[in-house]
């Protein structure tokens, strides 16, 4: 069996591929590009549009799309960038420029490290019905980069219990302790009943 993935993010994609048993195709493997709007204000709603504009594009009706909106939230710069974590730096920005942002406003906070932590809501779709599931990661996020491992925000994050950031440990790591991992946890039952 096979999963369909609503993602464009090529970091989320490989981390599914190593994290699931089941096969995962990117849905611009099927579908070619498609711009989805996402206009919700939490993760929630905004993983739950992207899997849902997959599935009523595909012919497949016993497809099963999932699909992840995540993000990384300072509570010491109230919350920020949370839901806006792709486009902190604008719409169409790169990872590098959003991190970049970031250190930034790390240091006008006047701060070298302080608490952050990552939600992934993870969805759902199928003929069956939509589902919703949801893991943390908590840790301290630096006012500087160290590492290229990872993507997004991961040269800035120092995971609970470790001194590195996610930059600088490998994916094996991040697999077992992340807020998607932990999230997938709770998605992979539902996926393999709706596989039955
Ligand atoms: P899709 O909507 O196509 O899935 P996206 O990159 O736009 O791709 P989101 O809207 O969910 O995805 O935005 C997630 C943002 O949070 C993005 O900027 C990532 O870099 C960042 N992010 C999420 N999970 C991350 C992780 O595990 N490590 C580093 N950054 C992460």
């Amino acid at each position: 069996m096979k999963i369909i993935l609503a993602t464009s993010n090529k970091g989320k994609l490989r981390e599914f591929r190593k994290m699931c048993d089941t096969e995962v195709i990117a849905f611009s493997d099927i579908l070619g590009d498609i711009e989805i709007i996402e206009d919700a204000d939490t993760f929630k709603g905004n993983a739950l549009i992207k899997a849902r504009t997959i599935y009523e594009k595909l012919e497949d009706k016993d497809a099963i799309v999932v699909s992840d909106d995540s993000g990384i939230s300072v509570p010491l710069l109230g919350g920020i960038p949370g839901v806006y974590s792709a486009r902190y730096a604008g719409d169409g920005a790169s990872d590098k420029e959003n991190l970049y942002k970031l250190v930034d406003a790390l240091k006008e906070a006047g701060v070298e490290r302080t608490l952050a932590y990552y939600t992934a809501a993870i969805a759902i779709v199928s003929k069956f019905g939509e589902y919703v599931v949801h893991g943390w990661m908590y840790g301290d996020i630096l006012a500087t980069t160290r590492g290229d491992n990872g993507f997004g925000y991961d040269p800035m994050f120092v995971p609970s219990g470790f001194e590195h950031t996610l930059g600088e440990l490998d994916d094996e790591l991040k697999k077992s302790i992340s807020h998607r991992g932990k999230a997938l946890m709770l998605a992979k039952p539902i996926i393999e009943m709706l596989q039955r």
